[in-house]
């Protein structure tokens, strides 16, 4: 890595040496004719053209922000940087046309699996693909992302506390990196990451008893796990407590993400995965469900009770999660449900940790279209936010203009 450094540091003192030569051979001589016949400048420009090869090889030798920038520290574990391997990005390049190109990464608020309503405990079967593809962030800006199953985030899982779950992870033929899945709402060591740590065409199974309700992140641990999850490898599980959560009328499942390209913000074309904004914690994009106004709906009736369970797959920010024009008549905390946990009564903003999660719930009483935001409102500009339809009669007494 030094050795990059060193060449540039060589071809500046060559060229500039030569460019001193030139110069005063042609101070000396007092003729431009005269000096471009001497020896000593035809040496030189063939030093300065050398130069300029070298300073050239020097800097693009190593595709920039692929390998760590030699002048960034790393004190990730096990010597492993934010960095993707040269020959991986090399791999990628040679390999993008044959990506698969997923017309819509996000996954559905929608598809929350339906409540367990069952009041004992059984086997549960989890299976799940690592599949690296190209979507669009927004329109004209695409992304190597790297998936649960084809959409950021993964699916939702819901199981009971008490069941045993058995959880298969395949990582795809066509990835070019290892993956893995360490599942928060297990105990054991790394979640399951160890487990199920698959190369390319490998599947691999783990199996764990749920001891705690609660809603639980679960994401690729693969060293450099920031870089893993910063390519959109999260996803939430549900694990109910034995008496399950009260009924509702609609659920919504969620989470927020970040991404780190090359470009910064709205930067066209395929973009590529910056490691230093990563370790510096800037991102260029900061979404819900994975890309920018996904193109799935949030659509709920005037009078419905409502539940998101709302994930943050990190890895910089804590969100503060709004609805604007709303307030969340129930919200539990970090995701923390069961016997002696917290709920909270009319909120307006709630956290959500990296790596963790909240539940929050409200009546839709007045119709109209609600922007979900995270708070820390900057964030709109880079995508933070999606929307819900609430249709309906008007609810004039709770909402309406007043004409001067
Ligand atoms: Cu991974």
């Amino acid at each position: 890595m030094y050795f990059y450094i060193l060449l540039n540091v060589l071809a500046w003192i060559i060229g500039i040496l030569s460019i001193a030569i030139i110069f005063t051979t042609i101070i000396r001589t007092k003729s431009l004719k005269k000096a471009i016949r001497k020896q000593s400048i035809k040496i030189c420009f063939v030093s300065l053209t050398i130069a300029f090869l070298l300073g050239i090889y020097a800097n693009k030798t190593y595709a920039p922000h692929f390998a760590m920038p030699p002048w960034m520290q790393n004190f990730a574990p096990h010597r492993f940087g934010p960095e993707l391997p040269l020959v991986n990005a090399v791999r990628f390049l040679f390999q993008s046309a044959q990506i698969k190109k997923i017309q819509n990464i996000a996954g559905d608020p929608n598809a929350v699996p339906l409540p367990v309503h069952r009041n004992f405990p059984k086997i549960q079967q989890i299976h799940l693909t690592a599949k690296e593809v190209i979507s669009e962030i927004a329109p004209g800006i695409s992304f190597n992302y790297w998936t649960y199953n084809e959409q950021v985030p993964g699916p939702m899982f819901r199981v009971r506390v008490g069941d045993v779950v058995q959880v298969s992870l395949t990582n795809d033929a066509s990835s070019i990196h290892t993956h893995n899945i360490d599942l928060h709402a297990v105990t054991g060591p790394g979640g399951g990451a160890a487990l199920t740590n698959v190369e390319p065409g490998e599947t691999k199974t783990f199996q764990w008893k749920a001891l705690n309700p609660g809603l639980y992140v679960y994401h690729c641990g693969t060293m450099n796990v920031s870089t893993h999850n910063a390519h959109g490898q999260y996803g939430l599980i549900l694990v109910e407590p034995e008496e399950g959560l009260p009924d509702v009328d609609k659920e919504f499942y969620l989470m927020q993400g970040e991404l780190y390209t090359i470009g910064g913000t709205g930067k066209k074309g395929l973009v590529p995965f910056d490691s230093q904004n990563l370790v510096d914690g800037k991102p260029s994009y900061v979404t819900f469900n994975g890309k920018i106004s996904s193109q799935n709906t949030m659509d709920v009736k005037r009078g419905d009770r409502v539940r998101i369970f709302v994930g943050n797959g990190g890895v910089n920010l804590i969100s503060s999660f709004h609805i604007i024009g709303e307030i969340f008549d129930t919200v539990y905390p970090e995701g923390a449900i069961g016997t002696g946990s917290t709920i909270l009564k009319n909120v307006q903003t709630t956290l959500i940790p990296a790596g963790g999660s909240t539940i929050v719930e409200f009546v839709a009483d007045v119709p109209g279209t609600y922007t979900i935001v995270d708070h820390a409102l900057a964030r709109i500009n880079k995508g933070a936010w999606i929307e819900l339809r609430v249709t309906g009669e008007k609810n004039e007494e709770v909402f309406k203009k007043l004409d001067n």
